[in-house]
This record gives C-alpha cells, structure tokens and sequence, in this order.
C-alpha cells in the first residue's frame, strides 16, 4: 500500500493509557506492517499503550510474527485461541486481557489506518465511545449495499443508531467495555456492544475515518457463512436483549433518561460529527 507516512501533526494526547485490539485471522501478509505502524503512533497519543493482538487460530504465520514482536518489544502481546473462535469472540478475548484506561479496537487488515486514532482522540474525555464511521467505504458494492440493510435492521431491533456499526476503529472508556456481558462469537459483537452500552447510557460520539482496499490476505467479512451466522446471531440478541439487565453503571455514564433506556445516548449523527476529510486529507 502507498500510504506515505508523514509526521503526525500535533495531536490531543489521551487523558489515560491506551489498548489497542487488533483481531487476526491469517493476516500473515499484513500484521507485521500493523503492529510497526501501531507502535510508531501510540506514543503519540498516550505514555502507556499496549497492542494486544488476538491470533484467532490462524493457519498462517499470523500467531508466530506477532509471538516475535511480543518477545522483543514490551508493548505487544499475543492472545492465542487454539481454534478459530470468531471475530466477536476474538474481540471479546482482547478486551479482557486489555488494562487501559481507553480500550480501542481496528481491524488488523490494513483497511484501516491507525493514525486516524488523532481524529477520535479529542473526544475521548468527554464520551464513553468514540465510533468511526467509514467516510468512503473500499468495498464491493454488494458489501455496501447489505451493511446499509444491516445498518437499518440493527436500529429497529435495538434502537442503536450509528452510520456505520460495524466500522472496527472505536475507542472506548476502558471500565465501561470491560464492564459488558458480551456473548456474540462473530460478526454482531458491535451491535451487542452499542446495545448493552446503550443500556447503561453510555455518551457516544461518531466520527469520521479512512477506508482503504484490502491489499493483501482475505476478507472473510462478506462470506456467506459469516452473514447467515450474523443473521442467527442478531435474532438471538434480539431475544436475549428483551430480558437483559445491564450490570451497575460505571460512574461516569449518564444514567438513561427513561426506564427502557431510551434516548439517553448521545449521538452525533451529522450535527457534531468531525469532518475527517478537512483534518486530513486522503493518502
Ligand atoms: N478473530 C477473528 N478475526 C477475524 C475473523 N475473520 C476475520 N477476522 C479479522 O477481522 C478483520 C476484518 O476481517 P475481514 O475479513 O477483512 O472483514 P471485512 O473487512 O468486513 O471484509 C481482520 O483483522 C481479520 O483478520 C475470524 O474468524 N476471527
Ligand atoms: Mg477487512
């Protein structure tokens, strides 16, 4: 990928430390260029980062790269699933072992660009997520056409209303994401994840990023078996969200302004969204 990288800018540091959750599944042509492109830029933002990459029982050369950075650089672990568990499961995994004080997550494909992490950065004191949304989304048509279905879905189901839900660049108040019951094995970890925080009334700000063509290794995401599994899995959060309650609120949460827990998120649908393109413009 010709992504240059010119010196960042100056930047709004974190009011904390940081994990970042990279999610792997055969990414043997890509992980290595994450992981280098995530330590050069963590320091940017916080004093204390870690980059927890999840190998999701890949069966490449994904696990054994990473196992490389863990041994020589303090900031890089390695979570291993001896099986492939899935990308909600991968997910949930990562955020576990996760100690930040903000935990974030991108996909470790290379679609996405790590430095993106200044456009969210700002927001980070004042909400509880920080939701990127893919201002040109590089996929096929197809995948555009069934996210913007799925998109819709998702807000009559669970009320949850982000232009992108399954955008994998988010940042997140640490205590809160650790704090959530997640059960979804794959693809419908972010609808859980927006519909239980939802529930606690957690701030959510939205904020435009990148999106680049995937240049190497597989994308699983649009695969047949991965969309009927989220189709299962959204019927049976769905099911299970009818019963849930969430578990006492962290402090700093606004409390739901009704009992159902409507109407308490913040949601920066257009009005407050940054305009990534005027802050950075495209590589
Ligand atoms: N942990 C885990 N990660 C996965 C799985 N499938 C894909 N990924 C990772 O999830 C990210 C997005 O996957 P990708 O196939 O590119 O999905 P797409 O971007 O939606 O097409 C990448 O970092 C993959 O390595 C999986 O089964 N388990
Ligand atoms: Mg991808």
């Amino acid at each position: 990928m010709s992504r240059s990288s010119p010196a960042l800018p100056p930047v709004s540091r974190l009011p904390g430390s940081l994990a970042l959750v990279l999610p792997a599944f055969n990414e043997e042509p890509n992980i290595d260029a994450v992981v280098r492109e995530s330590l050069a830029t963590l320091p940017v933002f916080a004093d204390s980062y870690e980059i927890i990459v999840v190998d999701d029982g890949s069966r490449d050369r994904t696990g054994e790269i990473v196992a490389g950075w863990a041994a020589t650089n303090q900031h890089v672990r390695l979570v291993s699933h001896a099986r492939n568990r899935g990308y909600g499961a991968a997910l949930t995994s990562g955020f576990r072992a996760s100690t930040g004080d903000f935990v974030m997550f991108m996909d470790a494909d290379r679609q996405f660009d790590i430095r993106d992490l200044r456009l969210l950065a700002p927001f980070a004191g004042e909400y509880d997520i920080v939701a990127g949304f893919r201002m040109e989304r590089s996929d096929p048509l197809h995948r555009r056409v069934f996210a913007e279905m799925f998109n819709v879905s998702v807000r009559i189901l669970f009320g949850v209303h982000l232009r992108d839900i399954d955008c994998a660049f988010k940042l997140f108040r640490g205590d809160l994401l650790r704090g959530l019951p997640l059960t979804a094995p794959g693809a419908l970890i972010n609808t859980e994840i927006q519909a239980k925080a939802r529930r606690q009334g957690a701030r959510l700000q939205q904020v435009g990023v990148h999106h680049y063509p995937r240049i190497a290794g597989e994308a699983t995401g649009g695969s047949p078996r991965v969309i009927l599994r989220a189709i299962g899995e959204t019927l049976a959060l769905w099911w299970r969200m009818r019963h849930y309650r969430p578990p006492a609120p962290s402090p700093r949460c606004v409390q739901p302004s009704n009992a159902a827990g409507t109407g308490a998120i913040t949601s920066a649908d257009g009005a407050g969204t940054t305009p990534a393109k005027k802050l950075l413009p495209r590589r």
